[in-house]
């Protein structure tokens, strides 16, 4: 274990993605070196390194999917694409000194707190085990790929692989491909795809919300100008925050406010699809907002092609060669992309974490994930959780989310280096308190349209997204209150 140069205590941090990393540089940048990275991959970048496919580009801007205090002058576009993001992650563990804190090809597997000692003993991948005082999951909302049951799909002789598990040894260039799913995965794969196969098949079983995307590649001036006067990008930056975080206003407030980018939306399709019969299928039966608004400006000019068809019959099953419809009409395909999204609502699952009294957190929240904050749960005390429950957004950069997360846990980790305190536990009735007035909140958004969508879990509540302005959250993580967590004295 690497030596403190500040008192702290030791911290294990799961995920080398945006949100542990972000962890480690506010760790390192406070003197404490007591910790260590476990990430099951082979590199840094969590949903970076994993998401490989064509298209893959981020929704919100560069400058604002960025750390606020590791600016980048020279992103090459408004939306930066997949490799330039995660080369930018890669910069950040380098530059900081990081990687020599990560333990790489590394799995937990589990978690148990131990009472007595007040530690966390990690069960890793290998069978060995790791103990800290302090546990940091940052293992994101969108990390396992989820296929969908459909009968026959282990018949399929052809390759057939989901979004976030991209093969690129397999040529789709000519070929009859299939993409199944249309949410922001599909939006950006499918215009790639339709360049170069032979044809291509959309399986849509709900039409998203598809406005433009304002990207374009930064010019040369621009990039100097942001490195000559930093101040020109940070206000560039708030600008972009201000614009995003007003978005909530219609998700959240005053759902009539939704009617302005509706308006954008419909404008969008009329003008990229002449075929009525096209234009009626990309229409959304459900309100907008409810699933996550998409920004592309080649969707539907892709969909448009001769080569590619939008079928919105429901698939039935899969058989050897080809999917088959609800009205028994079989495709034939020479290979399957699920673009079927992920298992968001199990949070910190497969692990097994066991906290006080073996109490297992996934048994805690049979009633749906729950978190004071998203960060701490009652019944484990000293664990911390960086992008959990309820702290997803619709309308603005996570990485904002992240750093006041990180601020908080940052306030626990000194109140638990100082020597004053065993551990820190949340109260139930706070958690409890919390959690109700927000899915009070969260009645009254979009979100609640009835529309089927990832953040709902299986008994239909919506355990992933945060229903307010993120300056209000950051308001409420700026500081730990002690009167929050049961008193343990050391
Ligand atoms: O997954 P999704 P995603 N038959 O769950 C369909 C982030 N992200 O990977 O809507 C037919 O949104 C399903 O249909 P329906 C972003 O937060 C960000 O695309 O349930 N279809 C849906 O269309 C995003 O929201 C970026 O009716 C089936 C699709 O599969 C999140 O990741 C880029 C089906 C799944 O869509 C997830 O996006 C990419 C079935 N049996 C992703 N089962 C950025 O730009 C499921 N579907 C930052």
């Amino acid at each position: 274990m690497a030596r403190s140069h500040v008192a702290a205590p030791s911290v294990a941090i799961i995920g080398a993605g945006f949100g542990g990393l972000c962890m480690a540089i506010r760790l390192i940048r406070a003197g404490i070196a007591s910790f260590t990275i476990f990430e099951r991959a082979s590199g840094v970048g969590g949903t970076w390194l994993e998401n490989t496919y064509p298209g893959a580009a981020c929704d919100i801007p560069s400058h604002l999917y960025a750390f606020s205090f590791e600016h980048k002058h020279d992103w090459s576009r408004a939306y930066a694409e997949q490799p330039e993001i995660l080369s930018y992650l890669q910069h950040c563990a380098r530059k900081h000194g990081l990687l020599e804190h990560i333990r790489f090809n590394t799995e937990v597997r589990g978690a148990t707190f131990d009472e007595r000692r007040n530690l966390w003993s990690l069960e890793l991948g290998d069978g060995s085990t790791y103990e800290a005082a302090v546990l940091i999951s940052a293992v994101g909302q969108l990390n396992r790929p989820t296929i969908p049951n459909v009968p026959g799909r282990e018949t399929f002789a052809r390759p057939a692989f989901h979004s976030a598990q991209w093969r690129h040894d397999v040529e789709l260039g000519g070929k009859r491909v299939a993409v199944i799913g249309t949410g922001a995965s599909a939006i950006q794969i499918v215009p790639e795809l339709a360049k170069r196969a032979a044809s291509l098949v959309l399986f849509q079983r709900s039409a998203p919300y598809v406005i433009p995307k304002p990207d374009r590649p930064y010019r040369s001036f621009e990039k100097s100008l942001f490195r000559a006067l930093p101040f020109v990008q940070k206000v560039n930056r708030a600008l972009k925050y201000a614009m995003h975080e007003s978005r909530v206003i219609a998700f959240a407030y005053a759902k009539a406010a939704m009617a302005l980018p509706r308006a954008a939306f419909v404008k969008h399709l009329e003008s990229q699809v002449a075929d009525p019969d096209l234009r009626r299928k990309l229409t959304p039966d459900y309100q907008m907002g409810c699933k996550r608004i998409m920004i592309s400006n080649d969707y539907y000019t892709a969909l448009a092609r001769p080569n590619v068809e939008v079928v919105t019959d429901a698939i039935g099953r899969i058989a050897e060669t080809g999917i088959v419809t609800a009205d028994g009409r079989e495709r034939e395909f020479d290979a399957i992309v699920y673009a079927t999204g992920f298992a968001s609502t199990g949070f910190l699952l497969p692990m097994r974490i066991t906290g006080r009294g073996g109490l297992d957190l996934h048994s805690a929240w049979r009633d749906g994930a729950e978190a004071y904050l998203g960060i701490t749960v009652a019944g484990f005390p000293n664990l911390f959780l960086l992008y959990g429950p309820n702290t997803n957004l619709g309308h603005n950069s996570i990485v904002y989310m992240l750093e006041s997360q990180v601020t908080y846990v940052m306030d626990a980790i000194r109140a638990l280096g100082s020597g004053k305190l065993a551990r820190l536990e949340v109260r139930p009735s706070v958690q409890k308190r919390y959690n109700e007035r927000l899915q009070r909140r969260i009645a009254g958004t979009v979100w609640a349209a009835g529309c089927t969508s990832w953040y709902l879990d299986a008994s239909g509540k919506n355990v992933n997204n945060w229903p307010e302005f993120t300056f209000a959250y950051k308001r409420r993580t700026k500081k730990l209150k002690l009167r929050d967590y049961i008193p343990a004295p050391a």
